[in-house]
């Protein structure tokens, strides 16, 4: 019995109809993706005989994402979000745009309106006795010149891999700040090294890795918008070197410029010589910037984007 029916002449009217595109109201553009993705949907029902049970299943699937706001985090984990940075890349390098440090991805944890500082801030609130960290570095353009009065707005994860706003356990913008670079381009905080990120092991995102074989874990990272004016923003994460799933994020946002040495300094000459009263790792790391031109337009992604009260 032959079940392909997606491309036959009745269905291929349906897929008209069921999309608008035989309605004089809506979208065009609304229009030509929701008929391209119901097409492709009922040919991958055809092709691979998707059953009603399991169709079903898929239903109540979107639903329970939704209901525990994972749509975000599942795009991560299924690479869709690493897909656009790997289609703005071929649209920069097909126009000619030199590219500073690599864009990786924003995920789902960013919370805007974190408190501003000049120069240099403190991005944890004292409660998480993890290793302390400094990291500092220039906010440079392409030609190399330091960027006075950029924005490097950064936030990570605390040692249980928890992000303050959605881990309501912790203090409001924990390990969330924007620092202004100072005259020389330069920034610097102090905050305690995170651990990876796990996806809650419940939810509906874990259960679809769980159901293809694959782990739901992240290495240890800090995340960065770094923006001035008159450049593009760049959207960032730092990887830090030596963690076990550094070649092997759920999310694949780790790129080979952005990874980074923790280096630790326990000697206590070395870290009074640098004015701190315990060890700490120390992490160098200098963000290279686009000038807005012509050809190279800002690429400030729109999202829902959580801010706290
Ligand atoms: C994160 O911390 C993260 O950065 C991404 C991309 C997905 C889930 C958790
Ligand atoms: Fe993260």
């Amino acid at each position: 019995m032959d079940t392909h029916i997606a491309k036959s002449a009745r269905i291929t009217e349906f897929l008209k109809v069921a999309s608008g595109l035989t309605s004089n109201q809506g979208s065009p553009r609304a229009k030509a993706i929701i008929h391209r993705l119901l097409s492709d949907l009922f040919t991958a029902i055809d092709d691979l005989d998707i059953t009603p049970d399991e169709f079903w299943a898929g239903v109540s699937y979107i639903n329970d994402l939704g209901g525990a706001g994972e749509a975000g985090l599942l795009a991560a984990g299924t690479g869709l979000e690493h897909f656009l940075d790997l289609r703005m890349d071929a649209a920069d390098a097909a126009a000619g745009v030199e590219i500073g440090t690599s864009r990786t991805i924003e995920g789902p944890l960013y919370v805007a309106g974190a408190p501003l500082s000049e120069g240099r801030a403190r991005l944890d609130d004292g409660s998480d006795k993890g290793k302390t960290l400094i990291m500092h570095g220039v906010v440079r353009d392409i030609g190399g010149k330091p960027v006075p009065g950029a924005i490097v707005d950064v936030w990570h994860a605390n040692t249980k891999g928890m992000y303050s706003f959605f881990d309501k356990s912790q203090s409001q913008y924990n390990m969330r700040r924007r620092i202004q670079t100072d005259a020389s381009g330069r920034y610097e905080f102090q905050s305690i090294l995170p651990s990876g990120y796990g996806c809650p092991p419940d939810g509906p995102t874990q259960a679809l890795l769980d159901a293809i074989g694959r782990h739901g874990q992240r290495p240890a990272h800090i995340h960065f918008f770094v923006s001035a004016p008159g450049h593009r923003q760049l959207t960032t994460q730092i990887n830090i070197a030596g963690d076990k799933y550094l070649h092997d994020d759920f999310a694949f946002a780790t790129r080979d410029d952005l990874i980074a040495d923790a280096v630790e300094h326990n000697d206590p000459q070395a870290f009074q010589a640098r004015g701190m009263t315990e060890p700490f790792v120390e992490i160098q790391f200098d963000f290279v910037i686009t000038a807005l031109a012509k050809h190279v337009v800002d690429e400030i992604v729109q999202r829902r984007r959580a801010e706290a009260a």
